[in-house]
Order: C-alpha cells, then sequence, then structure tokens
C-alpha cells in the first residue's frame, strides 16, 4: 500500500490528486504545517522536514513532479502520462517540471513575506516583486490554455496536476483574481474533475479524522 505524507494544499495535493486519477489505494497520514515545527517525528522519517513524502515499498520520494512522473509509469498504462513515441512527450515533461520548477518558486517567496514571517520579518516588496514574477511566468499556461482544453497532448495529463497544483496555490495566497481568462477557466475545468473532487474529500476526511489540518493561508 501507498503511503503518502501530507499537509491540507500543500504540494503533496500533487500525488494525492494523481492517485485519486489512477484509482490507486493509499494510506494519507495528515500533518500539521510546517511538519518541522509541530511534528518533529516526522524528521525521523524525512529530515528535510518537507511535505510530500511517499513511500510505495522500498520507494521514497520527496519531489512532488518526480513522484507524478514514478506514479504514472510505475502504474503504466495510463493516459496521464505521454509516452515516449508520442509527439508531444518533450512539451509533457516541461510542463511537468514547469509546475514547480518555475511557477511554484515565486510563489513561494509571495507566501513566505506575505503572510508566515513574523510582522516584523514581513516585506511587502518582495512579495510584491514575486507576485510580478509569478504572473509573468503564467503567461505562457494563458496562451497554451486558450488554444487547448489542457497543455499537452490533447488530453489531461499529470502534467495538469503540477501546473494545477501552481494555481491551486495562487488562489490560496490570493492571487488567482489576477488571473487572465483561460487561465480562470482551466483552472475551473481542473476543479469540476471527479479525482480532483475526490482527492479534496479526502484530504478534508482525513484532516478531520487525524484533527492535523494545519492552515497557514
Ligand atoms: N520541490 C519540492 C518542495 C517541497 C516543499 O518545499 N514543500 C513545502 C510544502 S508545500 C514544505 O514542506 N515546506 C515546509 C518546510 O520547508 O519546512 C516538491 O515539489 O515537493
Amino acid at each position: 500500500m501507498i503511503t503518502l505524507y501530507h499537509c491540507t494544499a500543500a504540494r503533496s495535493f500533487r500525488p494525492l490528486w494523481a492517485l485519486e486519477e489512477l484509482g490507486l489505494p493509499y494510506d494519507l497520514k495528515m500533518l500539521p504545517f510546517p511538519p518541522r515545527a509541530f511534528a518533529k517525528q516526522y524528521l525521523a522519517l524525512n529530515p528535510l522536514g518537507t511535505i510530500p513524502l511517499l513511500i510505495d515499498g522500498d520507494t521514497r520520494m520527496t519531489e512532488s513532479t518526480a513522484i507524478l512522473q514514478y506514479l504514472v509509469t510505475r502504474y503504466a498504462p495510463t493516459p496521464l502520462a505521454v509516452g515516449i513515441d508520442e509527439p508531444s512527450y518533450g512539451a509533457y515533461l516541461n510542463w511537468l517540471h514547469f509546475g514547480e520548477a518555475t511557477l511554484t518558486f515565486p510563489q513561494t517567496l509571495v507566501l513566505r513575506y506575505g503572510k508566515l514571517e513574523s510582522e516584523e520579518r514581513r516585506s511587502p516588496q518582495v512579495a510584491t516583486d514575486y507576485a510580478k514574477w509569478f504572473f509573468g511566468r503564467l503567461r505562457v499556461v494563458e496562451a497554451a490554455v486558450a488554444a487547448s482544453e489542457t497543455l499537452c497532448a490533447g488530453r489531461f495529463t499529470v502534467a495538469d496536476i503540477s501546473v494545477g497544483y501552481a494555481l491551486l496555490l495562487a488562489e490560496r495566497i490570493g492571487l488567482a483574481k489576477d488571473f487572465g481568462p483561460a487561465v480562470t477557466a482551466y483552472w475551473q475545468r481542473l476543479q469540476a474533475r471527479d479525482g480532483f473532487r475526490r482527492a479534496v474529500n479526502a484530504e478534508n476526511v482525513a484532516g478531520e479524522q487525524q484533527k492535523a489540518a494545519s492552515h497557514w493561508w
């Protein structure tokens, strides 16, 4: 059985969503955020203290987009992956990693210096600058989803989960009001998916049962 360590609305939502889309059984362990402060026992499992941690037999992974790639190749075949022989293979890998490496990075600074730090350490300048940086980068998503329902391959893939999580995070930190029209419509389509709704429900149910949901927004 796959075990996923998760905090509400953290990057571990990517693998949670993928597990629901794939219909795989899993055990969801909820932690308060940040675990390094509020669940110190977690450091014995993941010395980084970061979320996600996915354990599947002897496999242990802590990078959310690598976990997406792992799940759709380890539990293949699935239309959620783009095969090496498909023309969109390169675009697929690019979007898959773009979601974390290019989009989520500036959001992290908006979150940290806009909300998480103590009052005296907050920096509206940093938060504003990195919000602008995020929107500059989001322009390529706006163009892609204005032209197509999904990012690549003419179907929903884990690349959409990777970028979709960045949109979820943007909403939680107050940036969604400035999405362009195509990204707004794309984000609505993603949220309407059964797999997305099941993931949100699983997060809520496990959070309630384990009394661990500590919200950071
Ligand atoms: N690149 C990693 C980043 C993991 C990460 O930084 N996760 C955040 C939550 S969204 C975290 O654990 N922050 C708490 C901390 O750094 O102590 C990924 O994509 O999974």
